[in-house]
């Protein structure tokens, strides 16, 4: 147990706050986590599927109306409602904490307080945070077990006097004396809050069970209130995997890369490279934290110990590496749970001859609804839990409490027109105005149509934990401190179609080709072309041997249609225009050179 003052008044302050049966503080083992497992399949919550297909693992559904993140209840409760910005929901802290704590006085009734010590990032890395999160939920507490590193050792390093983030959560759902525990408590939408204080580096969250608003390391602390710590203590919080690619002389290079959601960040940063010679390992696939290190470069740890990934579309084609990861000690939820008692999901690659659905129901594949349509056996955004050092290419160094120096930055969305597949930016500064302008379109657009984009800056547009104009200003003064050695930024495209419809790219393992061309750029081996709005690959330095895609589809997946990109400019206009006043002038001097370039 701790002798921390300041923890143990919260802990007691919450306890007659939520009015718990009892408390318990978690010790991270292994016994702790078999015996909650066990106490929620004796309870029905979960299900422990085959023991021989897949060992000690488990399955849960949760409720219909709690099946992923909510944004319309997210809110950034600073003092100042400018400081949250115009992409962030804003209610007045005094205000939400009394709506908030009438919601916790006595929420936690028939049920238990679990205290979980955590640290994002290795235990004592100069990078990680200690956090301490109070929850009534041990599906929280397990999955917690996985995705961040619980233990006694977080309360030793955290010692009598140490700072930790108080994370407070209960999924709203008190029961009263005698009553049965539904498989998945929650609170309605109306009454479900994740809000950060963040002028207190404080997260309460309440109602819902579910990933991002429940598991309260990642989004909520690793990325909202990170990033807001980050930029006033000169750090930078990202939405980024991480990955090492290898050249065939062992030269190592460290990439991140931002994408907005279903842009296949988990399948990048377990990438199988199709170049010979060429390795790819896996740091991270959600967030780094990154630092000002020796030498002056920037040093990213992965604060995440496991994979909270989208199980539909994981397959062997898609991604080997995180099925293997998946194997065994992995949580499920809101997949099938087949007849022989594994799991499936849509696209997973695999036949399934019916089991139950994601509401645990019968089903079977080809079902439909009386509609006529299909329904779907795992829901869209079900997810699988494991931990990272399961991945056949997890990189030895990746616990590295210092980090691994990043060389370059990846920004990208999902275009069908109009962007190439790769490239470069002239300087870090314009590096910045690519993450700041990443977006995707809002539906496989009708070609040759620029459609309204969905802009989504540095794929951080739900989780900036302050003013997105003071965020991308923070982007700009971290270049100015690195100078030359500021990783080099590129964009990719991997989703460019033709005018039949047709993808121009490969894309998955055959990405590399791309990496292996920006690593040689770093290393100064090629030359690139200069356009109007960047750099791209010389003839012949983007290996494509054994793909079979023709010059003309080469063309056209490299082509920068000035008319069209000047079109999407003015989209742009528009969006900068919704950050209000202090908008950086940077930005606006990058956008106003992109547009004398293509003139
Ligand atoms: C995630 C997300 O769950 O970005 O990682 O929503
Ligand atoms: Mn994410």
């Amino acid at each position: 147990m701790t002798k921390n003052r300041k923890l143990l008044d919260w802990v007691e302050e919450i306890r007659e706050l939520c009015k718990p049966d009892s408390v318990y503080w978690c010790d991270g083992s292994k016994e702790e986590y078999d015996r909650l497992m066990n106490e929620m399949v004796a309870s029905g919550m979960a299900i422990r599927l085959d023991e021989k297909k897949r060992p000690n693992s488990f399955a849960f559904n949760s409720d219909p109306s709690d099946v992923a993140r909510v944004e319309s209840r997210t809110y950034i409760a600073s003092k100042k409602q400018e400081d949250a910005g115009p992409t962030n929901n804003w209610i007045d802290p005094t205000e939400l904490k009394k709506t908030m704590l009438d919601l916790y006085d006595g929420c936690m009734k028939g049920r238990t307080l679990y205290v979980i010590p955590f640290s994002m990032g290795p235990v004592g890395s100069p990078i990680a945070k200690i956090g301490i999160e109070i929850t009534d939920s041990p599906y929280v507490v397990t999955n917690m077990h996985i995705m961040t590193r619980v233990g006694n050792n977080v309360l030793e390093v955290l010692g009598e006097n140490g700072e930790f983030i108080p994370c407070l959560h209960s999924v709203g759902a008190p029961l009263a004396a005698g009553q049965k525990d539904s498989r998945w408590p929650c609170a309605p939408i109306e009454e479900k809050y994740i809000a950060h204080f963040t002028d207190e580096n404080t997260i309460w969250s309440y109602g819902s069970g579910y990933g991002g608003n429940a598991l309260l390391g990642k989004k909520c602390l690793a990325l909202r209130i990170a990033s807001n710590m980050a930029r006033h203590e000169g750090w930078m919080a990202e939405h980024m995997l991480i990955l090492r690619m290898t050249n065939p002389e062992g030269k190592k290079f460290h990439i991140a890369a931002a994408f907005p959601s279903a842009c296949g960040k988990t399948n990048l940063a377990m990438l199988q490279s199709t170049v010979e010679g060429w390795n790819v390992e896996c740091i991270g696939d959600d967030i780094a934290w990154m630092k000002i290190g020796s030498e002056g470069k920037l040093y990213a740890i992965n604060p995440e110990a496991g994979f909270f990934g989208v199980a539909p579309g994981t397959s062997k084609e898609s991604n080997p590496m995180a099925l293997a990861s998946v194997s065994s000690n992995a949580i499920f939820t809101n997949v099938v749970v087949t007849d022989d008692n594994d799991v499936w999901w849509e696209d997973m690659g695999t036949e399934c001859s019916g089991g139950k659905d994601w509401l645990n129901k019968d089903w079977k594949p080809g079902m439909k609804d009386a509609n006529g349509k299909k329904i779907l056996g795992a829901h869209p955004n079900s997810r699988f839990t494991a931990p990272a050092s399961q991945c056949p290419v997890i990189c030895p160094d990746w616990e590295d409490p210092n980090g691994v120096p990043i060389d370059i930055f990846i920004f990208g969305g999902r275009r069908t027109t109009t962007i190439p597949l790769v490239h470069e930016a002239f300087n870090f500064n314009h590096g910045v105005y690519l993450g700041a302008t990443a977006a995707s379109e809002p539906t496989a657009a009708a070609l040759d149509v620029v459609q309204k984009l969905r802009f989504d800056p540095f794929a951080m547009k739900p989780f900036i934990g302050y003013h997105v104009s003071d965020y991308i200003d923070h982007w700009f003064e971290m270049g100015d401190k690195l100078g030359d050695q500021a990783p080099r930024c590129f964009y990719v495209n991997w989703f460019r179609k033709d005018e039949q419809g047709k993808w121009l790219w490969p894309g998955f393992g055959e990405n590399s080709r791309v990496l292996k061309w920006m690593c040689e750029r770093v290393e100064g081996k090629i030359d690139a072309v200069e356009t109007p709005i960047g750099l791209m690959p010389c003839k012949g330095d983007l290996l494509l041997d054994g793909l079979d895609i023709s010059s003309e589809d080469y063309a056209e997946l490299m082509k920068v249609d000035t008319n069209l990109f000047n079109k999407s400019l003015d989209d742009v206009g528009e969006y900068f225009a919704s950050f209000g006043s202090n908008i950086s002038p940077r930005l606006i001097k990058e956008l106003d050179s992109l547009r004398s370039r293509l003139q």
